[in-house]
């Protein structure tokens, strides 16, 4: 129900002309009674309202989260689909957007139930052979557990590549100084922000740039060109440099044709979790590099724009087309401890110790699940997802 009414100050004075929307117990988004107060968006009439709201004593300000966290204590939502509600609203791609919302949608939630459905069920046939006279067929017992193992290490294995594509792409450009790593920036964010000069050690700050690329951020970072021996400032960047390699889902590591690279860089060269060597200023001259494995190698002139396509193809190739379900590090991490206790069970099978023991993997496996979805789980914990939503929400 909503009505057009006014908000009256101390002395009767009107502060505004608002909406009031209604939303009765238990249909609303808390489950609870819920009242919505429509303004005119100036903080000062925002000030104004709350604080005659707060007056009368009846209401407060609600904490982070405090909204969602009262759906979830109220069953409107699994703790998976509260979550989810955060992740949405901290989304940064396109690709992130999608992956909240299906998470929202229960699509996670569902797979974990799946999951736990099939342990339960093992855990009877054990349980069951303990009161009665039926055997159970262990090594049944056995490829059950390492179906179940395999159905959650096929949600974990994808986890780190749904977390880049969650959080963004942290992707480093490296190599010597005067590589062209600036150029090569330039001209992939589309503008010159970071300065190009012919002067060695001109790049010294990390520079940084958000790109949405076929739907998937990617944060850009020109660095300080790596070198033995420097001081002072140059120094410092260098530091920096390494820092952001080591933190990195990505390197470009640009080498400068008409020099070629030397030995000593090819170190350098594993430190991110995936390196593309950028073959720069073959306007000059061409230069193939020696085979380094599997490495992507691609020619661009950064100055003239050439190749510039063909890297972002190479980047965006292994972009998945379903985005993984698994992407936030409390569900990584309860998925993991999940399945080690159902490893754990299967080698104590394979030790021959009594089903017993493997009772015991089983049940810590479902109440890792079960702190996942939120069936079992502590306020304290509760209160701590919750605190890290903004107000509001
Ligand atoms: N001919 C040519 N010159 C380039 C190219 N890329 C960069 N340069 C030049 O190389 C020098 C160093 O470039 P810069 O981007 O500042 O290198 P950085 O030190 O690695 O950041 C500048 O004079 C650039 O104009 C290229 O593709 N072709
Ligand atoms: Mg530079």
């Amino acid at each position: 129900m909503q009505v057009l009414s006014e908000i009256q100050g101390r002395d009767k004075d009107i502060i505004d002309q608002v909406t009031v929307c209604l939303h009765p117990e238990p249909h609303s988004y808390t489950g609870e009674d819920l009242a919505e107060i429509g303004c005119h968006a100036n903080p000062l009439i925002v000030a104004r309202i709350m604080e005659r709201i707060s007056v009368t004593g009846l209401a407060r300000v609600a904490l982070p989260g405090e909204f969602t966290m009262r759906a979830f204590l109220n069953k409107k939502m699994s703790l998976v689909e509260a979550e989810a509600v955060g992740a949405l609203i901290g989304a940064k791609s396109l690709l992130g957007l999608d992956m909240a919302l299906k998470t929202l949608k229960g699509e996670l939630s569902s797979e974990i139930y799946g999951i736990r459905e099939k342990l339960l069920d093992i855990l009877t046939d054990i349980e069951a052979s303990f009161v009665s006279d039926n055997e159970v067929d262990e090594q049944e017992i056995k490829r059950s557990l390492k179906q179940v193992m395999e159905s959650i290490n096929s949600l974990v294995e994808s986890s780190d590549a749904g977390h880049s594509m969650f959080n963004g792409v942290v992707t480093t450009i490296a190599g010597l100084p005067n590589a062209g790593k600036s150029s090569l920036f330039n001209a992939i964010v589309g503008y010159p922000r970071a300065i190009v000069h012919e002067v060695e050690g001109t790049t010294r700050d990390l520079v940084s740039e958000h790109v949405l690329i076929k739907g998937l951020e990617f944060v850009f970072y020109d660095t300080a060109g790596i070198k033995e021996v420097a001081q002072g400032p140059e120094q410092i960047g260098i530091e920096k440099t390494m820092d952001i390699l080591g933190k990195a889902d990505l390197v470009l590591y640009v080498v400068d044709a008409t020099r070629g690279i030397s030995r000593q860089e090819t170190r350098w060269l594993n430190i991110g979790k995936r390196t593309v060597l950028v073959i720069n200023k073959v306007d000059l001259c061409d230069y193939n590099a020696p085979l380094l494995g599997d490495m992507d190698v691609v020619k661009v002139s950064a100055k003239y724009n050439w190749g510039i396509d063909r890297l972002i193809d190479i980047i965006t190739r292994d972009i998945p087309d379903n985005a993984p379900m698994v992407f936030l590090e409390r569900h990584v991490n309860l998925m993991k401890r999940a399945m080690s206790y159902v490893r754990s069970g299967i080698e104590t099978l394979d030790s021959g110790l009594t089903l017993d023991a493997v009772t015991i993997d089983i049940r810590e496996a479902l109440s890792a699940l079960n702190e996942l979805t939120g069936d079992e789980i502590n306020l304290d914990v509760v209160e701590k997802i919750f605190s890290k939503f903004c107000v509001g929400k």
